[in-house]
């Protein structure tokens, strides 16, 4: 390796108890996060949410490229516009456009096509992948582009539970429409929408189970 340019790294050392035990916390913690549908309108500081997006933007990515722009929505007025937009989509994809086993799968979950929190929600963050950058008006390809965001998706979603808040990873298809709303660049792609916020104080989630370690896990 050249490392001429390198800076050395250094992080917290702990002892191999330690690291039992914080891998087991965090499990703990991590284990609790559920996708919830049922929002609060109450108000969230902005600065709460320049730190999860600044968790996110930690995220690894294709040669550090970082490809991706989140944008984060409190405007009612823009709101309204999505959820309408959202709306419109969703209820050509539950009448019809969905199949039936789809519709079958998602039976447990209580969707249909009215996404209430959209408005409800004091944050909505559209996270847009960015397939190429535009520096002085040239393309600079990204690369794994889909896997950088995913991960800074990822990122996201645990600050979001970490913070003490709730998300909900929604991809109305198709959805286009977030690109002319919030009048993205060419270069630019919605990915996910994350609703961001408190629970309803009577929140329910789906009574699921997650899959057992043996299932999901191989060891050689
Ligand atoms: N996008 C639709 C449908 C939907 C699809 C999947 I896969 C889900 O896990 C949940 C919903 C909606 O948001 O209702």
């Amino acid at each position: 390796m050249k490392t001429e340019s390198f800076i050395p790294y250094s992080t917290a050392q702990y002892t191999e108890a330690e690291i039992q035990q914080r891998s087991e916390d965090y499990y703990h913690a991590i284990d609790q996060r559920r996708s919830v549908r049922m929002f609060s309108d109450k108000p969230v500081a902005s600065s709460v949410i320049d730190n999860l997006v600044r968790s996110a933007s930690t995220a690894p990515s294709g040669a550090h490229k970082q490809p991706w722009t989140f944008c984060v929505v409190s405007d009612p007025e823009i709101k309204a516009k999505i959820r309408e937009a959202a709306e419109k989509e969703e209820y050509e994809n539950y009448h019809g456009r969905m199949s039936d086993d789809w519709l079958e799968d998602l039976k447990q979950f209580g969707t249909d096509w009215h996404k209430d929190f959209l408005t409800i929600a004091p944050y909505l963050i559209i996270v847009f992948k960015k397939a190429y950058d535009l520096v002085d008006g040239e393309k600079q390809k990204n690369y794994y582009v889909n896997e950088s965001v995913g991960l800074a998706c990822g990122f996201l979603i645990s600050a979001i539970h970490h913070a003490g808040l709730v998300t909900l990873t929604h991809t109305p298809s198709p959805m286009n429409f977030l690109q002319k709303i919030l009048d993205r660049p060419s270069n630019e792609r919605p990915f996910l929408l994350l609703p961001v916020g408190h629970p309803a104080d009577d929140a329910m989630v789906p009574d699921i189970q997650r899959k057992a370690l043996d299932q999901v896990m191989v060891t050689y």
